[in-house]
């Protein structure tokens, strides 16, 4: 039962094990001992990965794993199927093993600063990608490059002020009821994107947000909180999806019921995912908000900019863009996820 439960750990450790074993018996380069610029192909860098919760997760590993091969880079890969202490085991196993830089998607925004400390003592330079930590102490990582969830958040609350302006105009008193259903509890981007939300909302008291439920970014949770927020018959005029996989789960529980999803109830969704611009292009939602995965090729940038000693920019959002109903999408190529 350990044994199955710590089953990649275990693998992580016999690899760290096995390449310092291989290393000791064929000279293993020691980071110390090559201290400075390290040369591209000699470029280890250790990538601790949140799971595979989402398409979007999916794509975002296949774009870290495509990149490191085609920039000669070794990767060392971890998933840690949703636990944040498999992360912080992963991560003082790259330390173990003296990687050159250390990358991870933080799964929640807080408790990252021992294992933090850890790789700064140990001379190693760490890029947050995706999500964000929260830290008293800046100088624990080198940089970010991910979404801007908080911005994403907004432009859903924008989509809903254009979807209603003419109830808005009327003034009729009848409150416009908003179901949120968010991403994972604690991630920087299920509080960024209610953040953003709350932002524009607030300035709008006709909308009321009668329901926020953690589906966890996952599918089968949207499926199920629906279900059951459907159960008791409320009246609903939007939902605030913080992904296209909670989505796809409310629209399947809609229909269920004989509701028409983005018509009897207003859709918004965020990651832009190919079933979700489909379900756009059905009229099964309204908007959808685009989260970029594709960011493999720029964390090996950023990666070999840490490793040869250069400074990289502290904050990098990620081009993203909405789609909206009515928008002319013949142009939108396949989405990769
Ligand atoms: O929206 C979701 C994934 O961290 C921005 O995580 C990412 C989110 C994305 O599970 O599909």
């Amino acid at each position: 039962m350990i044994l199955e439960k710590n089953r990649h750990v275990i693998v992580l450790l016999a690899l760290v094990l096995g390449f310092a074993v291989c290393g000791l018996s064929c000279g293993v380069r020691d980071r110390k001992k090559t201290a400075g610029p390290v040369s591209q192909k000699d470029l280890i860098l250790g990538f601790s990965q949140i799971g595979a919760e989402s398409a979007w997760r999916m794509c975002n590993t296949r774009s870290v794993q495509e990149a490191a091969t085609a920039s000669g880079i070794q990767l060392l890969f971890a998933n840690a199927e949703q636990k944040q202490e498999n992360q912080i085991k992963a991560i003082r196993s790259f330390i173990a093993y003296q990687v050159d830089v250390i990358a991870f998607v933080p799964i929640v925004a807080d408790g990252w600063d021992n294992v933090l400390l850890e790789a700064k003592e140990a001379g190693i330079p760490v890029l947050v990608t995706d999500r964000k930590i929260t830290t008293a102490d800046e100088s624990l990582y080198a940089g970010f490059i991910g979404t801007d969830s908080i911005r994403e958040g907004r432009e859903a609350g924008l989509f809903l002020l254009k979807k209603f302006r003419s109830r808005l105009a009327a003034r009729s008193g009848e409150p416009i009821t908003v179901v949120e259903l968010s991403g994972t509890e604690g991630s920087s981007a299920a509080l960024g994107r209610a953040k953003g939300f709350r932002e524009i909302m607030d300035g709008h008291p006709e909308f009321e947000i009668i329901e926020s439920v953690s589906g966890d970014f996952l599918r089968s949770k949207g499926y199920e909180i629906m279900q059951n927020i459907l159960s008791r018959n409320r009246k609903i005029d939007v939902v605030f999806s913080h992904n296209d996989g909670m989505t796809l789960g409310i629209i399947e529980a809609m229909e269920e019921k004989g509701i028409k999803p983005g018509k009897n109830i207003v859709i918004v969704t965020i990651d832009a995912e190919q079933a979700a611009l489909n379900a756009l292009r059905e009229g099964k939602v309204n908007c959808v908000i685009e989260c970029n995965p594709k960011t493999g090729p720029a964390i090996m940038d950023l990666a070999k900019k840490l490793a040869a000693g250069e400074t990289i920019p502290r904050l990098l959002h990620v081009e993203e863009q909405v789609f909206t109903e009515g928008d002319d999408l013949s142009s939108v190529g396949p989405r990769g996820y």
